[in-house]
């Protein structure tokens, strides 16, 4: 998958259905009590993280949210790593000390998430002007939702990366909910794209349950970034299946209706749709991935759930701030 010429269609198909089997899998694992916190579900978000994933070249760098899982593995991440971090393993990407809301793995270009809603921006614009003072060329994705656009650090992140033109990409999933609260309740603008024009940069609306539209709309933008045409604002607009997090039925501010209606619209059907109408792979090579897909989880998991924990002597190092 590259982002010269048209993506894998193949490889962004086999991305969502990742996510999916991992964020199943997870809720899965939760049900059946193996995890010692909630986590947040990505189910219904996958075009997003995979669409703009794909748009990147391997140095560039992303910063995620505490709903990380999808951002991960479409940046490469190993399930394997990802599950053991869930389950608090020593193998896990933050050595089991981080869970799911901390994962971080500078060799695939992910920079520490935060469980801080807005807390991500601020250094995803530290390490965008890095890369711009360094001329490495990189260019940074920071993830969020519609929540977080009301945080201050929202507004000064577009304002500063816009003033120096940094190679930063916001890419803002509008799932319709900030935990309980409907976006239209906390935001008064139609679109969150409309700020972009208070920093004076680009902000676009894309359909963020049709992979190819976020594909396009973010390889425009990465290549604005990474030609010295500064920050793009992209909303994507989108919805959470599941409740906010495991902890949530998610059923109590949202009507069936307009669950069943976001399903309807669910982004790997859609796409699914698509390659067997254009041919691009039969209903025999999709089931088949998707076995293979699931098997790679299953086993995934078999060997997380058998990994040791951390051991005690170990509990303090690679902790960079403890309360004496
Ligand atoms: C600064 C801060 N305020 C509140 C919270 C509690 N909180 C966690 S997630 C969340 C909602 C975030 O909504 P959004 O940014 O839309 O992301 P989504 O959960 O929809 O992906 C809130 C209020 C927090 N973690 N950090
Ligand atoms: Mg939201």
């Amino acid at each position: 998958m590259g982002n010269r010429g048209e993506p894998d269609h193949k490889e962004l198909l086999k991305t969502m259905l990742k996510i999916r089997c991992f964020e199943e899998k997870t809720l899965q694992l939760y049900r059946d009590g193996f995890m010692q916190g909630p986590t947040h579900l990505y189910i219904g978000q996958e075009a997003v993280a995979t669409g703009v994933c794909a748009a990147l070249e391997e140095g560039d760098l992303i910063v995620s949210t505490h709903r990380p899982h999808g951002h991960l593995l479409a940046k490469g991440a190993d399930p394997y790593r990802l599950l053991a971090e869930l389950l608090g393993r020593k193998d896990g990407y933050s050595r089991g000390k981080g869970g799911s809301m901390h994962n971080t793995c500078l060799a695939l270009g992910v920079l520490p998430s935060s469980a801080i809603v807005g807390g991500g921006l601020p250094y995803a614009v530290g390490a965008a002007l890095a890369a711009k003072l360094r001329g490495s060329g990189q260019v940074v994705v920071s993830f969020f939702g519609d929540g977080a656009s009301n945080q201050g650090t929202f507004h000064e992140s577009l304002n500063m990366a816009g003033i120096w033109r940094l190679p930063i990409v916001f890419a803002c999933e509008n799932n319709l909910y900030g935990s309980s609260t409907r976006q239209d309740r906390a935001t008064l603008v139609k679109d969150i794209a409309q700020r972009a024009t208070s920093y004076g940069i680009q902000g676009k609306v894309v359909d963020g349950n049709d992979v190819l539209g976020v594909y396009g709309a973010s390889k425009a933008a990465v290549a604005a970034a990474r030609q010295g045409q500064g920050p793009t604002l992209l909303e994507f607009k989108t919805y959470r299946w599941y409740g906010h997090s495991t902890a949530d039925p998610g059923d109590t501010y949202r009507t069936p209706e307009e669950i069943s209606h976001w399903k309807e619209k669910c982004p790997i059907k859609r796409f699914t749709a698509l390659l067997l109408d254009k041919e691009t792979l039969s209903q025999v090579e999709i089931d088949r991935l998707k076995q293979e897909i699931q098997w790679a989880i299953d086993e995934a998991s078999r060997r997380a759930l058998e990994a040791p924990f951390p051991v005690t002597e170990e509990a303090l190092s690679d902790v960079f701030s403890v309360e004496k």
